[in-house]
């Protein structure tokens, strides 16, 4: 069959890249055409993302796609979730989006839950409690001079696609982050949304627009291309694209934060999935991401930026020769939302000392590992599922240490890859819609398991 090319921006919150994928008989292969680095930056007096800086790197690997493959049949979007910017009534930005690390929601999240106790939000939302759930965000950004110039409320990866097109749309999967979508009916909440403006709601699958001239002018691409709209919270791309063969799975989607769970056909929304406080986000195809946002590599990316950048594998190297079962940290810990001096801050919270780096590399690591264990094992207690595998995705899909020790401490086995999953997902949603992928994502997943190269990692 022809071969099809489908372009991927998936922007994580360490970095971003273009990507196209060539999607020909049943298999899909990646190019990164254009890699960079992403970051919050500290701006009249808030942790905020430098967007306008992103969107020109997007316009930068949307030309070297269109320079190097020609006919683009689709693009698609993804990021992080939660955070958003505000639009003016004539359109444009009102301020770079804060970021969700800024520490602005603290008396925010104590106003909410005055007014809705975590119980009832729990009921409709289905979410687990963090701090910088856009619902959190929001309550803050309402004491903001902004708040009343704001004519729309707009979720990251819409914000690209409506430079990009000139659409205003809100994705399914992403909005179930906001705190601000009935997770029984995957539309906004009459009662919490009320009075936001978010833009209406589209499911991934359905086309946003066409390009506007700018972007054609940019880029060198037809202003035919559609921008097609996929999984846009970056976690609800990377599920789509776990090489999985039959339903016995978990997964660990391994970055900046670790996603751990499970899908599910309905959310689980009991008092024992809110004690254990797990999340019922909403993935492709009316899925549940029924999982944990357990702490990330985030730990370690700061630790490196402390140290001034050393070599990642020699220190890894080096932390894999230390004894298990040295000083832990409980990853989830809020003290380490915020950036800056991490080393210390997991020092201070350590259950044992820690005197060098490759001592503090291996601590994060051991912890990841335990919780990503202990989150499998609730995930199953909770859904009452079998679970014979654990697919690792994402960055940490490269680090063997840390699939290893999930390995060790689960009992039950690691597959490790495809380190691109999040951007594999957006191309396949989006090769799906154009006719170039198959309809179930049971299908879709059964493919990638018969053509893509993961590790195995099997326990002892
Ligand atoms: P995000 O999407 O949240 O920005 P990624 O999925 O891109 O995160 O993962 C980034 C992480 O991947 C880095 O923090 C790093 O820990 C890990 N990583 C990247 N390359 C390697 C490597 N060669 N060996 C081990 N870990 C790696
Ligand atoms: C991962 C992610 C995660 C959210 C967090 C804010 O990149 O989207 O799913 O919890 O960022």
């Amino acid at each position: 069959s022809v071969a099809r090319v489908f372009g991927a921006v998936d922007i994580g919150a360490s970095g971003g890249r273009v990507v196209a994928g060539v999607v020909a008989g049943g298999r899909t292969t990646l190019h990164v055409v254009h890699r960079f680095p992403n970051g919050v930056v500290e701006r009249d007096g808030h942790l905020r993302w430098d967007f306008t800086g992103l969107y020109r790197e997007v316009l930068t690997g949307l030309r070297a796609l269109a320079a190097g493959f020609g006919d683009v049949a689709s693009i698609g979007i993804d990021t992080w979730a939660v955070d958003y910017g505000l639009l003016g009534e004539d359109g444009s930005l009102l301020a770079e989006p804060v970021a969700y690390r800024d520490g602005r929601t603290a008396e925010a999240v104590e106003r909410v839950h005055a007014r809705v106790s975590p119980e009832e939000l729990y009921a409709v939302n289905g979410l687990q409690f963090l701090p910088f759930t856009t619902l959190y965000q929001l309550e803050a950004e309402r004491a903001s001079p902004l708040w009343e110039k704001a004519a729309h409320v707009v979720l990251l990866p819409d914000l690209l696609a409506y430079w990009l097109t000139g659409e205003l749309r809100t994705e399914v999967t992403n909005a179930s982050t906001t705190g601000l979508l009935d997770v029984r009916t995957r539309t906004w909440s009459p009662e919490l949304a009320a009075d936001v403006p978010f833009p209406p709601l589209q499911e991934p699958g359905e086309v946003r627009g066409s390009l506007r001239p700018e972007v054609v002018a940019a880029t060198g691409l037809p202003s035919t291309t559609p921008v097609t709209t996929v999984g846009s919270h970056d976690t609800a791309s990377a599920v789509v694209a776990l090489p999985a063969d039959g339903s016995r799975f978990a997964y660990v989607s391994s970055g900046t934060w670790s996603l751990v769970g499970v899908e599910l056909p309905e959310p689980v929304v009991g008092a024992r999935a809110r004690e254990l406080n797990f999340t019922n986000e909403g993935g492709v195809d009316g899925r549940t991401r029924f999982l944990r946002n357990v702490g990330g590599l985030w730990l370690l990316q700061e630790s490196l930026r402390e140290w001034a950048d050393p070599d990642l594998p020699t220190l890894l190297a080096e932390a894999e020769t230390l004894p298990a079962g040295g000083p832990t940290v409980d990853v989830d810990d809020p003290a380490f939302i915020a950036p800056g001096d991490m080393p210390r801050r997991i020092a201070a919270a350590a259950t044992g000392p820690l005197r060098t780096p490759a001592e503090t590399v291996r601590c994060v690591l051991d912890s990841l590992a335990v919780a990503y264990a202990r989150t499998v094992d609730q995930a199953v207690e909770l859904t009452g599922r079998d679970v014979d595998v654990i697919h690792v995705v994402g960055g940490g899909s490269r680090n063997d240490l840390l699939c290893r020790l999930t390995a060790a401490l689960s009992g039950r086995r690691v597959t490790a890859g495809p380190v691109e999953a999040t951007a594999l997902g957006n191309v396949l949603v989006q090769a799906r819609a154009h006719g170039a992928a198959p309809a179930t994502l049971e299908a879709i997943r059964a493919d990638l398991a018969a053509t893509e190269d993961v590790r195995h990692h099997v326990p002892r």
